[in-house]
């Protein structure tokens, strides 16, 4: 592989072969439970477990693509960057690229630190992957180079490419860890064997009436208030609309929000 000299991409200057990595120590790789499926990308030098860094001017966004090597939801993603503090958000998308909706996007801080150590963010909406599929996930944002934001990379993932501002960088690859729990596989934190709704995903609430409740996110089920009154653990992994299908509730609680007496209802017989 090429470490030597610096090639220019797009924006992306690749600092290539820079001996000082070499000096980190990475812990070892996640210890992956029995239910966890980890996707490490590293360097394949043991000694030096980055090739290059990119750095980032103007605000660039970068992501990188990977194939699901597990059916379940990537909950954790892991870049190594090095550079001041900085708050940025973190995207996930299904599919092999950054320039589509994201299926969630969530704010997310780096703090003021030049090391090398691997930067963990966990999902607050943990995305749903099929083994053998692409995804892809994208920091927005990372300030300016004259702050000396790097991340860094390594040669070779075959799962797929980094993106810089939405345009794939052939050949270059993000330093990257994604963690697959493959005991949800519809990520909606309820672990399949207490899960009752396969599948579940997030809809807009209708015209909420007072004392009426709607699933808009993994977080659980809100008031017109934002405030939240049962979470997805509380009704066994189902959402509004699997909850209004699978109880025959009347059209009103779709069109206005399930009343809180329904929703109690349904925790009880579901528990
Ligand atoms: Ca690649
Ligand atoms: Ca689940
Ligand atoms: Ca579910």
């Amino acid at each position: 592989m090429g470490k030597h000299g610096i090639a220019r991409t797009a924006g992306v200057r690749m600092f290539v072969g820079m001996g000082a990595v070499a000096l980190l120590t990475l812990g070892t790789a996640s210890a992956a439970s029995a239910e966890e499926v980890v996707i490490e990308h590293l360097s394949a030098d043991p000694e030096s477990p980055f090739d290059f860094g990119f750095t980032l001017c103007n605000d660039e966004a970068l992501g990188q693509s990977f194939t699901a090597t597990a059916t379940g939801s990537v909950t954790e993603v892991t870049i190594f960057r090095s550079g001041i503090e900085a708050t940025t958000t973190l995207s996930v998308y299904d599919g092999d690229g950054t320039s589509g909706e994201p299926v969630s996007t969530q704010l997310v801080s780096f703090a003021d630190d030049f090391g090398f150590e691997p930067r963990v963010f966990t999902l607050e909406a943990p995305l749903p992957v099929v083994a053998g599929n692409r995804y892809s996930f994208e920091f927005e944002h990372i300030p300016e180079c004259q702050n000396q934001a790097f991340v860094w990379g390594a040669y070779g993932y075959n799962g797929g490419t980094s993106f810089l501002d939405d345009v794939a960088q052939a050949d270059l690859d993000l330093a990257f860890r994604v963690v697959i729990d493959t005991s949800d596989e519809d990520g909606d934190k309820v672990a399949d064997a207490a899960d009752q709704c396969a599948g579940t995903t997030f809809g807009d609430a209708p015209d909420l009436r007072p004392n009426r409740l709607w699933s808009t996110s993994v977080a659980g089920f809100a008031d017109r208030d934002g405030v939240i009154r049962y979470t997805l653990a509380d009704t066994a992994g189902c959402s509004a609309e699997q909850i209004i299908a699978a109880a025959g509730l009347g059209k009103g609680h779709g069109a206005h929000g399930i009343s809180v007496g329904a929703l109690r209802d349904w925790v009880a017989a579901t528990h």
